[in-house]
């Protein structure tokens, strides 16, 4: 029942416009180096590499102090990457093959989301994360598109966003997303997921009814009848800073690694996994290299239980 093409398309997102640490570009090429590939291969999957940022690098992508739409920092630089991988994931996709784009920031998932949609519009989304990132240009605080492309899938605020977005087709209805892992949510984005009915499992959540359970809620809200494909977009930062300390914004108390990969294993285990992002890995935010390794383990582990590994 699993993804029938058995195809990846590895599509590696070096991209760190979407919020001010540098380092998370490097993710990508730290997960290949600890053997993503091939574990991937030995899972029975056929792996093929995209790298739709590879000629913008210099050109399109630097971060430049004039690129700026009131608080919002670099539009016109998240835009071009997101666009790219857009356009990559919506092909990988199309093609039948499974998506599994590398981050590079969150901001990345208005390209992977937007993209994956666009070939599979009956599809539904899990974001699994420490923060809701459902920011729109009105509410965000810190100006930092990661914290925003909930948003710009789905359409909210539109009327003010900056220019560089029109060629974006917000394609994501509320009752297809659900969170998991939340404990670092704003003040706006709480009204935001109140107000649209959005189904949200905090850490409260989590404690209060066992992963287990959350995770079959969160499926049952988003993909009742088990018949769409599952987009799952991951940021490493919904687990625990104990086990993933090498990532842009930790925050305390989170999923511990089991209930980190028992997510994806729930997923993988209803063969609907369709597209998934593994984002947010910045190796250069270690303050040893045992942090590092870590990390970059936990990511490449995240991918291969999504895959499968742990189904019998
Ligand atoms: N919600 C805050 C903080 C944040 C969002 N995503 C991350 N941090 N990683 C914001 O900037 O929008
Ligand atoms: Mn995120
Ligand atoms: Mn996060």
């Amino acid at each position: 029942k699993f993804h029938p093409s058995r195809k990846i398309t590895l599509i590696l997102a070096p991209f760190d416009g979407g919020q001010p640490k540098s380092g998370v570009e490097e993710g990508p090429q730290h997960l290949l180096d600890a053997g993503l590939q091939s574990q991937l291969e030995e899972l029975g999957w056929t792996t093929s590499i995209d790298e739709p940022l590879k000629d913008l690098d210099l050109l399109g992508l630097k971060k430049d102090a004039s690129d700026v739409h009131g608080i919002v920092k670099r539009p016109n630089m998240v835009s071009l990457a997101s666009q790219r991988i857009h356009d990559a994931v919506k092909t990988a996709a199309l093609k039948n093959t499974l998506p599994l784009t590398i981050g590079g920031d969150h901001s990345i998932a208005i390209g992977t989301v937007s993209g994956f949609f666009e070939a599979q519009p009956d599809a539904c989304l899990l974001w699994i994360d420490a923060h809701a990132d459902i920011n729109t240009i009105s509410t965000t605080e810190s100006g930092n598109l990661h914290g925003c492309p909930v948003s710009f899938v789905m359409g909210l605020d539109k009327e003010s966003w900056p220019p560089h977005f029109k060629w974006l087709r917000p394609n994501l209805r509320a009752d297809r997303i659900a969170y998991i892992g939340l404990r670092d949510v704003d003040k706006g984005e709480k009204k935001i997921l109140k107000d649209l009915g959005i189904t949200a499992f905090s850490m409260y959540h989590v404690d209060k009814y066992g992963i287990g359970k959350v995770v079959e809620m969160a499926l049952k809200a988003i993909n009742p009848e088990n018949n769409r494909p599952v987009h799952v977009s991951y940021d490493v930062d919904a687990i625990d800073p104990l086990f993933v300390q090498a990532t842009g914004t930790p925050v305390k108390d989170g999923l511990t690694l089991r209930e980190g990969l028992f997510i994806v294993e729930e997923v993988a285990a209803t063969g609907n996994l369709a597209a998934l992002d593994v984002v947010e890995t910045n190796p250069s935010l270690a303050l040893n290299e045992t942090h590092v390794l870590d990390t970059v383990r936990v990511g490449c582990a995240i991918a291969r239980c999504a895959l499968g590994e742990t189904l019998l």
